[in-house]
């Protein structure tokens, strides 16, 4: 009964998952740069503070807050985001 409700939990998953990148990046798993940015500015500026970074549930951000800030002015904004981003 846990391995059925694991898999119902993993279909809602994707399911919700698949409906929030049906913007431009369809077909992509990963969240674009414009919705990364959205979902973490949560002051609304633009970019993406240290603070905001570290809040993210996922840690990626905060801990290659460094390198993606590559004018080193402590804000992550979104042409960094996008650079960060591999093709
Ligand atoms: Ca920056």
């Amino acid at each position: 009964m846990k391995k059925v409700n694991t898999v119902l939990i993993l279909s809602s998953v994707l399911v919700v998952t698949a409906c929030s990148n049906s913007d431009a990046n369809a077909g992509n798993r990963k969240p674009s740069p414009e919705r990364i940015l959205q979902f973490l500015d949560k002051d609304n500026d633009g970019r993406i503070s240290r603070a905001e970074a570290a809040s993210a549930r996922k840690k990626k951000l905060a801990e290659n807050f460094d390198f993606i800030d590559k004018n080193q002015d402590d804000f992550i904004d979104l042409a960094e985001l996008n650079a960060m981003r591999r093709p």
